[in-house]
């Protein structure tokens, strides 16, 4: 955006232009955006979209999820893989939607979730580090957001949780991979609290969903998924770690009532009803891109690509652990790595890091990290090189 020149606003050309001389246009100026192949975006939770799904995508444009009855193999192909994501979480069977992404996922969570309930309440209890796509929601759907601090794991606590809710409790929210570290919410008891006060929990599991099932260690690892029975709704985003194109997300109710509470029939179209829920015409491409990324990756695919995310994060944890003046705010669970600094204020060590070409994300307290597949171990040598680099200057002038 900051470089973006000041120039008046453009009008429809009279006679449109060559194929040639967009084409050049285009390459000229979207060139500058920082790209993924170059290794330098490190901070963002998405990569460069699978080159099988991206075919596919551009196949099937024209395809639209709002007219089922012109589309309905489309609509066929949208559910299986829902059942795919579904058998990933544990439940098969699930119903749900591809969507636009992670915010729309948990919009659609919120809103069965009040659709549901009945209209007192209208209290979501969630952990301060939800993503502020909550506050969107909230917002769309007039309910109240009751944040909850964390425990000294960065986790969501548990006994606050418990306190916080009410008879206009309508909701608990668990996130399984946040936004911010990575960290994922004692899942397991979330589910019990939100079963024993008849609560809707949703997981808002739109990085992690595509990471925790396919750690190594994963077996050791608690539940977060339909595995708990008190999970009513997970958010997963193929767009990010599944390596869909964008914009595929998905919502995943426990069952079809809840989705049922957020469809729209709309009737007078060819073939008859055809059910919607946010959006009307809808992009069909996205869905097959998922069902083919899923198809031609299967697990043994996703745990390939993870494995190799972990091995880099290890690495670079491991290289960050040995520079003066930086450390980790946490161990990380999967591929998103916080660091923070006693020294150097952190918004001066992001900059630092974007003059010398690094991307990286940043929050109040610490800059965030993520090894997306597009990382490769020569990214990982030379931001090592610039941080050592910037700290050793830092630490220099500091005597
Ligand atoms: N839930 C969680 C846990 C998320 O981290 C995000 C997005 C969302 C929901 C919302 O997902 P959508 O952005 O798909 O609607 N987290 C990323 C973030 O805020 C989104 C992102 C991705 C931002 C790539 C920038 C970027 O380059 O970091």
């Amino acid at each position: 955006m900051k470089n973006t020149p000041i120039s008046k606003p453009k009008t429809l050309p009279k006679k449109g232009l060559s194929r040639q001389k967009i084409i050049k246009q285009l390459s000229k100026r979207l060139g500058k955006d920082f790209t993924y192949d170059s290794g330098r975006i490190v901070g963002s939770m998405c990569t460069n979209p699978n080159r099988f799904a991206r075919f596919v995508y551009a196949k099937y444009l024209e395809k639209n999820l709002g007219d089922l009855g012109l589309f309905p193999n489309t609509a066929q192909i949208e559910k299986e893989a829902i059942q795919m994501l579904g058998s990933l979480l544990a439940l098969p069977q699930a119903a749900g939607n591809i969507v636009s992404g992670g915010t729309e996922a948990n919009i659609l969570a919120l809103w069965a979730a009040r659709n549901s309930a009945i209209p007192e309440k209208d209290e979501i209890v969630l952990p301060e580090t939800a993503h502020f796509c909550f506050d969107k929601a909230a917002d769309l759907l007039r309910l109240k957001l009751i944040k909850i601090r964390l425990n000294g794991n960065f986790q969501v606590d548990c006994k606050e949780v418990k306190n916080a809710i009410n008879q206009r409790t309508l909701a608990i929210v668990g996130i399984a991979g946040t936004t911010d570290l990575g960290v994922v919410d004692p899942i397991p008891e979330l589910a019990e609290i939100a079963l024993a006060n008849n609560l809707h929990l949703h997981i808002d599991a739109a990085f992690g969903g595509f990471v925790l099932p396919f750690l190594k260690n994963n077996c050791r690892m608690p539940n977060f998924d339909f595995r708990l029975p008190g999970v009513s709704s997970i958010t997963i985003d193929p767009h990010k770690m599944g390596l869909a194109p964008i914009p595929a997300g998905a919502i995943l109710f426990r069952n079809a009532e809840l989705l049922k509470k957020i469809q729209t029939n709309v009737g007078y179209l060819a073939g008859g009803e055809s059910p919607q829920t946010m959006l009307g015409t809808k992009p069909g491409a996205s869905a097959i891109a998922v069902w083919s990324v899923l198809k031609y990756m299967g697990t043994k695919g996703y745990k390939k690509v993870v494995r190799g995310c972990m091995a880099l994060t290890q690495r670079f944890v491991e290289e960050i652990e040995t520079i003066p003046g930086i450390n980790l705010v946490t161990k990380p669970a999967i591929n998103v790595i916080g660091i923070r600094s006693d020294l150097l204020n952190i918004f001066e060590l992001a900059n630092l890091l974007r003059r010398k070409g690094w991307a990286v994300a940043l929050f109040p307290n610490h800059i965030r990290i993520v090894i997306m597949p597009h990382i490769r171990p020569i990214h990982i040598t030379l931001m090592i090189r610039d941080l050592k680099s910037i700290m050793r200057k830092y630490l220099k002038k500091g005597r």
